[in-house]
């Protein structure tokens, strides 16, 4: 069994993606099921085969405690790590060959508080895990933005510690050559040098090839696979990847 959590900024497309991804890998006849880890979902695009919201609910945080819906979300975040191993022996009732799981809408109430990391490494103990970082487009067709996700990817790794697999969501809404433009910038550090020396003026020129410099230097490699949940562009080279960090090339089932 492969354990595979949907990580990202808020809105950057983690739901859509964890529902056409399951459909792609049922479609390829994978024995795939789906964990919905984000407590205060609203509507959801699937209908997870295992759901957080079975425990831990937003509103009800919100009536019990009077708490506003920040305040909600922030103890929703803790509460879920208490569901560890009751959610684990969902999973293990499943059996499945592979656990697509849709994360907290927003990102640092899952990545910098203690409960995320802890959860990443308790659910299914045993498993082999491995963790899909979403750009979103929208947010990367500038250098600086660019550079900007790089850290919190960054950042997002140094919390989790769990092999990391990059995305360019949401692909098919900007143009083919943009998309290849970012992906350029993923794969040849010279490419995003000469885009922040072509695009940004003054401090953040510098500002941009200072952090750029600091996150080359921390030997981390941010290589994008675009794809769309919406056109199922670049699932197939999504799949490919995550074959080889969590299975060493091999396929899932056998
Ligand atoms: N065109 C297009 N829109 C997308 C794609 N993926 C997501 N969206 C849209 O982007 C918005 C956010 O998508 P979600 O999948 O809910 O993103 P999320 O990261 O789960 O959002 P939160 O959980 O609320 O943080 C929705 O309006 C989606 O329809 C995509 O590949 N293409
Ligand atoms: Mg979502």
């Amino acid at each position: 069994m492969f354990i595979v959590f949907v990580i990202g900024m808020a809105g950057s497309g983690k739901s859509m993606l964890t529902s056409a991804f399951c459909e792609w890998l049922k479609m390829s006849k994978q024995n795939v099921i789906t964990v919905n880890l984000d407590p205060g979902a609203f509507k959801l695009p699937y209908t997870p085969d295992i759901d957080v919201r079975d425990y831990v609910r937003v509103e009800n945080i919100m009536e019990k405690y009077n708490l506003g819906p920040n305040g909600a979300l922030i103890m929703a975040a803790d509460l879920i790590a208490d569901e560890v191993e009751r959610l684990s022996e969902e999973i293990e009732d499943l059996n499945p060959d592979m656990v697509l799981i849709d994360t907290p809408g927003q990102m640092e109430l899952f990545a910098f508080r203690a409960s995320g990391p802890y959860m990443v490494h308790e659910l299914a103990p045993k498993e082999p895990k491995a963790l899909v970082y979403l750009f979103d487009c929208a947010f990367s067709s500038n250098p600086l933005n660019y550079i900007s996700n790089l850290f919190l990817s960054a950042a997002v790794y140094n919390r989790f510690f769990v092999p990391q697999v990059h995305v360019l969501s949401k692909c098919d809404l900007i143009p083919e050559e943009e998309v290849n433009r970012i992906v350029d910038w993923s794969a040849k550090p010279r490419a995003l040098e000469e885009a922040i020396e072509e695009k940004l003026n003054g401090i953040k020129r510098l500002l941009g090839r200072n952090m750029m410099r600091a996150i080359y230097q921390l030997g981390l490699r941010f290589l994008l696979i675009p794809i769309s949940a919406k056109t199922n562009e670049g699932l197939i080279n999504l799949n490919m990847a995550l074959e080889r960090s969590l299975a060493g090339g091999d396929k899932y089932t056998y």
